[in-house]
């Protein structure tokens, strides 16, 4: 009888862990809310003319009075944010894009950076001509020694979904670039790019460069949705 018992305890018990760290990983991976890509007209693509729809992206190092930490209901991400000092995506990492599109992301990005261990991650790839403007400046990469930043879609390995993968090196603001009153650059870089969707699917993305806390500084915010990591949905 005790041993049954003891049996069934253990049950309960197991399930219960597993139930609460499901609970726990799902609450961990909730984003703000989505932003969609506003479609701004029509485009000529290499694929015809398509929709062409346009986002704006803005990475900080760090929240401010001025720039608060991203929007989720994690309260423990958001306070180590804040003590840490984690850089972020904003207004979202939950992007929306029309499908059969031509997708035009800028980035304004305002935090410092420095070398990406793998330097094809300095590669601009997946636009449409392989290319994105850098400060106006059209470029196929940048220095790995000078990387602020990624922004690289990618799909879950098993997916059966259109192929989509596109890498975006972001470059660092220098050190002694002049700043506001909250500590953020006077004159950002500014990235733009843009690539064509395909059918409807989930996608995720991720900056690769470390600009996390922990081993290799690939923690922190660099696991956490809402900062360096987010799902692309295509609609
Ligand atoms: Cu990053």
């Amino acid at each position: 009888m005790k041993r049954a018992l003891f049996t069934v305890l253990s049950v309960v018990i197991g399930v219960l862990v597993v139930g609460g760290s499901v609970a726990l990983f799902s609450a961990g991976a909730q984003e703000p809310d989505p932003i969609a890509a506003k479609v701004v007209g029509k485009a000529k693509t290499p694929q015809g003319e398509l929709p062409h729809a346009e986002l704006d992206l803005s990475i900080y190092p760090n929240s401010s009075p001025a720039v608060p930490p991203p929007a989720v209901s994690d309260r423990l991400a958001q306070s180590e944010s804040e003590s840490q000092q984690w850089p972020f995506y904003t207004p979202s990492t939950n992007l929306e894009l029309p499908a059969h599109s031509l997708v035009t992301i800028r980035i304004t990005q305002y935090d410092s950076g420095g070398q990406i261990y793998n330097p094809y991650l300095a590669k601009v790839v997946g636009t449409v001509d392989g290319s994105a403007t850098y400060d106006g400046e059209k470029k196929t990469g940048i220095d790995p020694n000078t990387v602020g930043h990624t922004f690289t879609i990618h799909q879950f390995p098993e997916s059966t979904q259109p192929y989509l993968y596109v890498n975006i090196p972001v470059p660092m603001n220098g050190a002694n670039a002049p700043t506001d009153a909250n500590g953020y650059p006077k004159d950002p870089h500014v990235i733009e790019f843009s690539f064509i969707t395909g059918e409807p699917g989930q996608y995720i993305w991720n900056c690769e460069f470390p600009c996390g806390t922990g081993y290799v500084f690939f923690g922190g915010p660099m696991q956490q949705r809402g900062w360096m990591s987010g799902t692309v949905t295509v609609v």
